[in-house]
Order: C-alpha cells, then sequence, then structure tokens
C-alpha cells in the first residue's frame, strides 16, 4: 500500500550570495572536525546523547527499513570490557596480523593497540548494522543497502557530534564481534564502528594532515 503524500517542508531558499557564504562557512566549520584519541573525561548529559542518535536516525536508508541499532554505553564496567577485549584484537593487529603495508600506511598517524579512549571518553556508541529485521515474533523482514544506509547514518551522526562541539573518533577493531558478545545483541544486528563521544583532553593534539584538493576529489563535467 503507497503512503499517502503530504507537503514537504522546507527553510525558504537562500540568495545565492547567502549560499555562497554559508557553504564556505560549512565547510570551514567542517574542516575543524578531528579524528583525535585524547579525551577528557566531562560528563556529556544522557539526553544530549539521545538526541544524536535521533539525528543518526533521521538518515535516508533503502526502502527506509532503518537498517541500524545505536547502543549508547556509559557504564564504566562495560567499558572497561570493551577496551580488554579492543586491545586484545588490536594488539594482535599491530603485532601479529596487519600487513606490512597498512602498518607503514599507519605509522605516520602514531596509532598503536592501546585504546585507553575506550573508557575516558564519557560515551561509547556501537554502531551495528541489521543484515535483515526481526520482530518480537521472530519473522524477517529483507533489507537493502544495509552498508550504504548505515555508513550515512554514521556520517549523520559524526557531523551531529561535531556540530555540538563534541568530539568522535571512528574506531574500528577487526575483528569486531567482541561488541556484540559483551553488550549482548542479537544475530541479525553485527558491529559496524565504534565511536567514542565526549570532550576533548586540555591538551589533546592531533596529527597535521592534509585533505586532498578539489582537483583530486572532485571532476566537473
Ligand atoms: N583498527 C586499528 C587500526 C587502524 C586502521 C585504520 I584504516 C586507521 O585509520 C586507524 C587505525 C586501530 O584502531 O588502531
Amino acid at each position: 500500500m503507497e503512503y499517502p503524500h503530504i507537503p514537504l517542508e522546507m527553510p525558504s531558499p537562500l540568495t545565492s550570495e547567502d549560499l555562497t557564504n554559508k557553504a564556505e562557512e560549512i565547510h570551514q566549520r567542517y574542516l575543524g572536525r578531528r579524528s583525535c584519541r585524547f579525551f577528557s573525561s566531562k560528563p556529556v548529559p544522557k539526553d544530549v546523547i539521545e538526541n544524536l542518535l535521533k539525528i543518526a536516525a533521521s538518515a535516508p536508508s533503502g526502502a527506509n527499513k532503518q537498517p541500524w541499532h545505536f547502543v549508547a554505553v556509559q557504564s564504566a564496567d562495560l567499558k572497561a570490557q570493551i577496551r580488554e577485549a579492543a586491545e586484545e584484537e588490536e594488539r594482535s593487529f599491530y603485532e601479529e596480523r596487519a600487513p606490512k603495508e597498512w602498518l607503514e600506511d599507519l605509522a605516520p598517524l602514531g596509532t598503536d593497540w592501546q585504546k585507553p579512549f575506550l573508557e575516558t571518553a564519557p560515551w561509547l556508541i556501537i554502531v551495528f548494522k541489521e543484515i535483515y529485521g526481526e520482530d518480537e515474533s521472530g519473522n524477517r523482514n529483507k533489507h537493502y543497502y544495509v552498508n550504504e544506509s548505515v555508513g550515512i547514518a554514521s556520517g549523520f551522526l559524526i557531523s551531529a557530534i561535531h556540530e555540538l562541539g563534541l568530539m568522535t573518533l571512528t574506531h574500528t577493531p577487526s575483528p569486531m564481534n567482541f561488541l556484540a558478545n559483551i553488550l549482548g545483541r542479537p544475530s541479525h544486528q553485527k558491529p559496524f564502528l565504534l565511536l567514542p563521544v565526549g570532550y576533548p583532553a586540555d591538551d589533546a593534539t592531533v596529527p597535521d594532515i592534509q585533505k586532498k584538493s578539489i582537483k583530486e576529489h572532485s571532476t566537473f563535467l
């Protein structure tokens, strides 16, 4: 059955000058977003995390299936368990499993197996992708473009965190099924990303990296 259509509500269009200025202003603001590993333990209220997750869940998705689930962890005990398990995986990645080229690519960023931010940050948001849907009675329904949809929702989430002047770091321990075990998620939910959320530490630093120029990353025809 088709949904009824309702009028689209949008802000009134900007003049082209305002568009130009606003686009540059937003560009500068987004250049200020950085992945940083040094978190403060300063608390972030739960209602803020709830709104961030509502923003993420407003993202477009294949057939509007919304194939995501977010777990927001504040519990010190769970954060400690996650850190311990992540560091075990990371240690074997850095010391045994990682191919030489991968380690060479990471070396300038100075990352290593130690992940203290998993305990320091006031919140960990674990983004799960749902490979299919499941209702309370266990009936399955299909999900489409799951990686694309959950990737878009994660982008919304990362942007909204930055808009609030908070910080996150996209962390992808591999393999990361330990997250589903520790957090007791059902088997149709697979860990997708782990995002610590909080404020930067007072003495936080970031590597001095550059983004590609528009000529390198885009083509106008
Ligand atoms: N998951 C590891 C390794 C790592 C991989 C990439 I690609 C990065 O951009 C950064 C780190 C870790 O989190 O350290």
